[in-house]
C-alpha cells in the first residue's frame, strides 16, 4: 500500500516547516513547491540558529548559507557560500529553474539572486553575535569542530512524496558555527546533503558535513532503498558507513532521514539525540526520535 501525501524534515523546527509544506501537499500540490515552502520557514525564523536568519556565523562572523533542492525529473540547483540572502533555498530553486547550471557560489551567487528580485538582508541576529563574539574569546584562534546535537538545532533537510506520487526535497543550512571562511558543508552537494530518485525514494543528511561528503551519504541511502532496503535499513546502513569511513566517528553526530516511493519513512543517526518531524494524513504532525548507534 503506498501512503501519500508524507511530508518528513529534520529537527524539531521541522515540525513548522512540515505545517507549510502539508499546506501545499494535502491540497494536491507539488512536491517541489512543498518543500521549497517548507524550509523557507526554517531560513526565515530568527530562532533557529543554523539555518538562514539567525544562523550562527562563520569564525570571522559572516553568516554563509548553503541549500539545494532537487525533484522529480532529476532536475536540481544549488548555492553555496551564499551571504545577506533570507532564503537561499529559494535562489537553488532559480538556479535550477532559470540557468543551465546546478551550482553557484559566493558572489556569483548573490549577484544572480539580486538580479532575479530577491532583497538583500542582514542575516546576523544580535544573539547569533554575541555568541560569536563569546566563541571568540574563549578560542581565539581555535577552529571548533562543535558537537551537533538536538539544542543546536541544526540543517533542515526536508523530503516529501506529492499525491500525484512524486518525490522532492530540500535542504538548507548556515552550517557549522564558527566555520572556518570558506567551508562549505554537505548540505548544498547533490548526493550528500540530498538526494532524490523519483523511481526509489528521497533522503537528507544532517550533522557533521565533511563526513556526509566522504560517504556520499544521501545517494547512498538512496541506492540502498534501491536495492531493496525499506528507509529504515537504508538510513542505518548508510550511517553504519559513515562509521566505517570515519575513525572518529564517536566524536561525529550524523543523521539521515528518507521517504521511499510508497510513502514509508525512517531516521538513523550516530549519536541519541536526533529527532526527525513526519507529517502524513493517518497521524497528523509529530516528532519522531531516530535510533541511534550510540545508546
Ligand atoms: C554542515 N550538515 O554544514 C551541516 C551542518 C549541520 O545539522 O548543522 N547539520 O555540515
Amino acid at each position: 500500500p503506498t501512503r501519500r501525501p508524507v511530508v518528513i524534515s529534520t529537527w524539531r523546527h521541522g515540525l513548522a516547516a512540515n505545517e507549510a509544506a502539508w499546506k501545499i501537499l494535502s491540497k494536491g500540490g507539488r512536491a517541489l513547491d512543498a518543500v521549497e515552502a517548507g524550509v523557507r520557514v526554517s531560513e526565515s525564523d530568527p530562532e533557529v540558529s543554523s539555518v538562514g536568519v539567525g544562523g550562527r556565523p562563520d569564525a570571522s562572523g559572516q553568516v554563509t548559507l548553503d541549500a539545494c533542492i532537487m525533484d522529480e525529473k532529476g532536475d536540481c540547483g544549488a548555492v553555496a557560500y551564499l551571504r545577506d540572502i533570507e532564503n537561499p533555498i529559494s535562489v537553488a530553486r532559480m538556479v535550477m529553474e532559470k540557468t543551465p547550471h546546478v551550482m553557484m557560489v559566493g558572489e556569483g551567487a548573490k549577484r544572480f539572486a539580486l538580479a532575479n528580485g530577491i532583497k538583500e538582508k542582514q542575516l546576523l541576529t544580535a544573539r547569533a553575535k554575541q555568541d560569536w563574539e563569546k566563541w571568540k574569546t574563549q578560542h581565539p584562534d581555535a577552529i571548533q569542530h562543535r558537537q551537533i546535537n538536538v539544542e543546536n538545532h541544526d540543517t533542515i533537510g526536508m523530503v516529501a512524496i506529492d499525491a500525484a506520487g512524486n518525490l522532492s526535497g530540500a535542504c538548507t543550512t548556515s552550517g557549522l558555527a564558527w566555520k572556518l571562511p570558506g567551508r562549505v558543508g554537505d548540505s548544498p552537494i547533490i548526493g550528500a546533503g540530498l538526494y532524490v530518485d523519483n523511481e526509489v525514494g528521497a533522503a537528507s543528511a544532517t550533522g557533521v558535513g565533511e563526513a556526509v561528503i566522504r560517504a556520499v551519504g544521501s545517494f547512498l541511502v538512496v541506492e540502498l532503498m534501491r536495492q531493496g532496503h525499506s528507509p529504515q535499513q537504508a538510513c542505518r546502513l548508510a550511517t553504519e558507513r559513515v562509521i566505517a569511513k570515519n575513525p572518529n566517528w564517536k566524536d561525529l553526530q550524523v543523521g539521515f532521514i528518507a521517504i521511499d516511493k510508497r510513502g514509508r519513512t525512517g531516521g538513523y543517526c550516530i549519536q541519541p539525540g536526533f529527532d526527525y518531524a513526519l507529517y502524513d494524513h493517518e497521524n497528523g504532525n509529530r516528532m519522531l526520535p531516530a535510533p541511534s548507534r550510540i545508546a
